[in-house]
C-alpha cells in the first residue's frame, strides 16, 4: 500500500540574518523607502506602548498589543495597493495605521466608540474582526467579487496561528483555490493563541505546508525580517493580480507582550523563550543594524524620529480624547439597519434606567 505523509521540509525565507547581515537578494527599494519602513516600525512600536499605558490608565478599553510583529505588518502592507481589500483581526493595528487608518481612529476603536468601528470610506478595509477566523471568509468573498467585476484589487486576510485551526480558514482556502480568487492568506504565526502554544494547535511543523493540500502556493517567511516579508508579499500580490490565484504566507514572528491587556503571559509562558525573541530577534533591532551598516542610521536621527513619532502619537491621543462622546445607548444602533422590536424595547428600557441614574 502506498501512503502519503508530508515529510518534505519547508524552509524559511529570509533576507536579513538575526545579526542584521544580508543573506538573500535585497528587494529594489530606495534608501528613503528603507528609512520609511524603519520609521513606521518605530512609530507603531511607540504607539503600541502608549496604547498599553492608556489602557492601564483607564483611557481606552481592552487592547491587543502587537509589539514584536511590526516587521510582519509593515513589510506586508507595504507591498499592497491602497485600494486592495483588507480583512484583518484585532492585532493588525500597525499595518492598518500604515495603510492609512488615522491613529486617532484606531484609538477610538480601542475606546469602544462607534465611530472607531466604522472604517474610513476611502479605504477598502473591513471592520476589525474579533471572531477568530471570520474575516478569512470575508476576504475570499471580496477577492472573488473584485475578480468578477474585472477590477485589479486583490484581497488580503490576516489571522493568527490559533485561527488556522478554525474550520473557516480551511473552507476559505479551499474555495479560493478552486476559484483562483485573488486572495492572500497572511498568517502571523506569533507562537501563541492566548495560552495555547503552536505545538498544541497543530500536528504539522509549519502552517505554510498546508497550502499544498489546497492546491495553492505556500511561503514560510521570517516574519521579523521586514525585507523578506515585503518580498514574499510582493510575490504573492503579483501572482494574485495576474490571475494566478491565492497564496498562503506564514510569517513566523512572536508576540512579545500579553495576548490582550486582560491577559498575564507569565502564567503560561517561559521567560527564557521570551528573552530569546526579545534579545536576539527583535525586528526593529535587526533592521536598525542593517540600516546602520548601510550608513543610513545614526543615534541622533533615531532620537529625532522618536521625538517626531511621540508628537504624532500625542496629537492622535488628544484628537481621540476630544472626539464627541458617544451616547451610551448607541451600542443598540448598529446591530441591524432597522432596530428589531425586542431590541427597540431593550434600548428604551436602558435609556430610561440611565435617565434614572442607574449604573452611574
Ligand atoms: C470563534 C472564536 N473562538 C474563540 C475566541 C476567543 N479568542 C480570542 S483570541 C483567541 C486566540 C487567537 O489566537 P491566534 O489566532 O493565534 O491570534 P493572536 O491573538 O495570537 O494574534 C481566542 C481563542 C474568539 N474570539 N472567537
Amino acid at each position: 500500500m502506498k501512503t502519503y505523509t508530508a515529510d518534505f521540509g519547508v524552509s524559511m525565507y529570509q533576507i536579513l540574518a538575526e545579526d542584521g547581515s544580508v543573506r538573500g537578494d535585497l528587494p529594489e527599494l530606495s534608501d528613503d523607502k528603507l528609512i520609511e519602513f524603519y520609521k513606521w516600525m518605530l512609530l507603531t512600536r511607540l504607539y503600541d506602548q502608549r496604547a498599553f499605558n492608556l489602557q492601564r490608565q483607564g483611557r481606552i478599553g481592552t487592547y491587543a498589543p502587537f509589539s514584536g510583529q511590526e516587521a510582519a505588518q509593515i513589510g506586508s502592507f507595504a507591498a499592497l495597493k491602497n485600494t486592495d481589500w483588507l480583512a484583518t483581526s484585532y492585532r493588525e493595528m500597525a499595518g492598518l495605521i500604515y495603510h492609512g487608518l488615522p491613529m486617532e481612529h484606531a484609538l477610538l476603536y480601542s475606546m469602544g466608540h462607534p465611530d472607531g468601528g466604522k472604517m474610513p470610506t476611502n479605504l477598502n478595509v473591513l471592520p476589525v474582526q474579533i471572531i477568530i477566523a471570520g474575516q478569512v471568509l470575508h476576504a475570499v468573498g471580496a477577492g472573488l467579487a473584485s475578480k468578477l467585476r474585472g477590477e485589479s484589487n486583490i484581497a488580503v486576510t490576516y489571522y493568527g496561528d490559533g485561527a488556522s485551526s478554525q474550520g473557516d480558514v480551511h473552507e476559505a482556502m479551499n474555495f479560493a483555490a478552486v476559484y483562483k480568487a485573488p486572495v492572500i492568506f497572511f498568517c502571523q504565526n506569533n507562537h501563541w493563541a492566548i495560552s495555547v502554544p503552536v505545538s498544541k494547535q497543530m500536528a504539522t511543523p509549519t502552517i505554510a505546508q498546508k497550502a499544498v493540500a489546497y492546491g495553492m502556493e505556500g511561503i514560510r517567511v521570517d516574519g521579523n525580517d521586514v525585507l523578506a516579508v515585503y518580498s514574499a508579499m510582493k510575490y504573492a500580490a503579483d501572482r494574485a493580480r495576474s490571475g494566478e490565484g491565492p497564496t498562503l504566507i506564514e510569517a513566523v514572528t512572536y508576540r512579545l507582550g500579553s495576548h490582550t491587556t486582560a491577559d498575564d503571559p507569565t502564567r503560561y509562558r517561559n521567560e527564557t523563550e521570551l528573552k530569546e525573541w526579545q534579545e536576539k530577534r527583535d525586528p526593529l533591532i535587526r533592521f536598525r543594524i542593517f540600516l546602520e551598516n548601510k550608513g543610513i542610521w545614526n543615534e541622533q536621527q533615531e532620537n529625532e524620529w522618536r521625538e517626531e513619532a511621540k508628537q504624532k502619537i500625542d496629537a492622535a491621543v488628544e484628537k481621540a480624547e476630544s472626539h464627541p462622546k458617544a451616547e451610551p445607548s448607541s451600542f443598540f444602533d448598529h446591530v441591524y439597519a432597522d432596530l428589531t422590536g425586542p431590541l427597540a424595547e431593550q434600548k428604551q428600557d436602558f435609556v430610561q434606567r440611565l435617565n434614572q441614574g442607574e449604573g452611574r
